[in-house]
């Protein structure tokens, strides 16, 4: 079929980089033709006789107009990224240079690559594995040290690695109970049940600590929605200035100067926070202070963590059990912050409610914000980050292990519940199935397309 995701016989070309005006332009070739239709219009050394991994200086010219003078990068395949021939030609980064030498190159037989169709190749040739694959584009999205390394980990096939291991392992006893299937009249079992109830048991505790790891993940890909809430003049925008050491929000002593939101990115070693700063909750005194509070009721419900901010200096110990009461939800972190402490005195500090609880800081003179900090990052990261820890960041892998873990949970009560082989090995092919989705192992035309189609053109 002409236009499948997985037809790769013919020879692809697009940008590699960026579109518009800058030093350098990469065009990318793939495919068995790859060479011969770059040599076609190359004015230089003939390609087709040189060695792989060499640069060759020379001009493109179509018929006798010379369009630039570029260099030639040669990949032989299989050393190469798709492991076909890659061509990779430098050229000036001019919109007009580039579209005119990827337009003779299509003249001379090769097609416009479609969106990820290189490291779609790279995939279908063996090169990457699909969680590898989606890692790349991981990468290149990447935006902080901690998502760079987390997608750097798993292009590096962390991930792959482990589960194929048990993929593996499962395989076996699969092989072994559809043995049994053949001697179903004789009653035997080739697949010692303690044995597969042991490695299910091993499984289902990486799988469930990979989908544990998914909130972190997807943290760092994604960053931490946090807001600042708490009663109007608590101290909210003046905490948020200190977090961002910026003037960024309005601060005054009148009670609801914000009445929409603010929201600003901090990074805190490399996991980005989108603290939001909310209008103060209260009895709105007009109706846009209301849509206000409103707003701060919806930021808080898509919130992953909620720092509860109240003046130390006034609030009740009924009030504060109250607004802690009613902004606990089970999905939200929530972290309470005594501000103003630079108003109290040594015992009324010990004396505040909540004080092993609550972080006491003083936001206008930036006491103890390195220490917020500190407790707003591991409120995120708790214990997991530990250096090469594998992280799920990925929500088409989360949604793989969560099934395979439900078949997991199935395998092991029919492992108790005695009972057939073939039910057994049904439920033992369905987690094999699901795992197997992770890498690639098993993929369907259209898993292929929604992934690759969100590359860009030229990955
Ligand atoms: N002494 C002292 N004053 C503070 C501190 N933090 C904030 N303030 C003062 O408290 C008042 C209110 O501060 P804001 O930051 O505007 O409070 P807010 O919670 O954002 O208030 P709304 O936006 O109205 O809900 C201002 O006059 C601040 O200068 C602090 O740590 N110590
Ligand atoms: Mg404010």
């Amino acid at each position: 079929m002409n236009n499948s995701m997985t037809d790769n016989t013919d020879t692809i070309v697009a940008l590699a980089t960026p579109n518009g005006v800058g030093a350098i332009a990469v065009i990318r070739l793939s495919g068995s033709d790859a060479i011969s239709i770059a040599n076609s219009v190359f004015k230089g050394k003939d390609l087709s006789k040189q060695t792989s991994h060499t640069i060759h200086f020379g001009s493109i010219t179509d018929g006798d107009l010379i369009l630039d003078e570029v260099l030639v990068s040669l990949f032989v395949g299989p050393r190469s990224y798709t492991r076909e021939n890659v061509v990779e030609i430098s050229c000036h980064a001019s919109g007009y240079i580039v579209e005119s030498i990827i337009k003779l190159f299509i003249k001379k037989g090769a097609r416009s690559a479609k969106p990820g169709e290189f490291t779609l190749r790279a995939f279908l040739n063996g090169q990457l594995d699909l969680s590898q694959a989606e890692a790349v584009a991981d990468l290149i999205a990447s935006n902080s040290k901690a998502s760079q390394q987390v997608a750097l980990q798993q292009l590096r096939g962390g991930f792959s690695t482990q589960l194929q291991a048990l993929r593996e392992q499962l395989v076996n006893f699969a092989s072994l109970i559809e043995l049994e299937l053949d001697f179903a009249e004789e009653d035997v079992e080739f697949a010692n049940r303690d044995q597969l109830k042991n490695l299910i048991h091993e499984i289902t505790k990486i799988v469930g600590r990979l989908i544990n790891s998914f909130e972190l993940g997807n943290a760092i890909k994604n960053g931490v929605n946090t807001v600042i809430a708490g009663r109007p003049n608590a101290g909210k925008s003046t905490l948020l200035n200190a977090l961002l050491n910026e003037e960024r929000a309005i601060v005054s002593h009148i009670p609801g100067t914000t009445r929409d939101t603010i929201e600003e990115v901090l990074n805190i070693q490399g996991i980005n926070f989108r603290l939001i700063d909310t209008a103060g909750i209260r009895e709105a005194t007009d109706a846009i202070e209301q849509i206000g509070v409103q707003r701060t009721m919806e930021k808080i419900s898509q919130s992953a963590l909620l720092i509860y901010v109240f003046d130390a200096a006034e609030i009740t110990i009924e009030e504060l059990n109250k607004d802690i009461e009613s902004l606990q939800n089970p999905g939200i972190t929530m972290l309470v912050v005594a501000n103003k402490a630079d108003l109290l005195n040594p015992e009324q500090l010990s004396a505040l409610p909540h004080t092993d609880r609550a972080i006491i800081i003083s936001a206008k003179e930036k006491r103890h914000i390195d220490e917020l900090k500190h407790k707003i990052y591991s409120s995120a990261v708790k214990d997991q980050l530990s250096g090469d820890e594998t992280l799920v960041t990925n929500i088409r892998h989360l949604e793989a292990l969560q099934k395979t873990e439900e078949a997991l949970v199935r395998v092991l009560g029919g492992i108790d519940g005695s009972i057939t082989s073939d039910f057994l090995s049904m439920d033992i092919k369905q987690a094999l199935h699901y795992l197997g989705e992770i890498t690639g192992v098993v993929t369907t035309d259209d898993l292929l397309e929604n992934i690759f189609s969100k590359f860009c053109i030229g990955k």
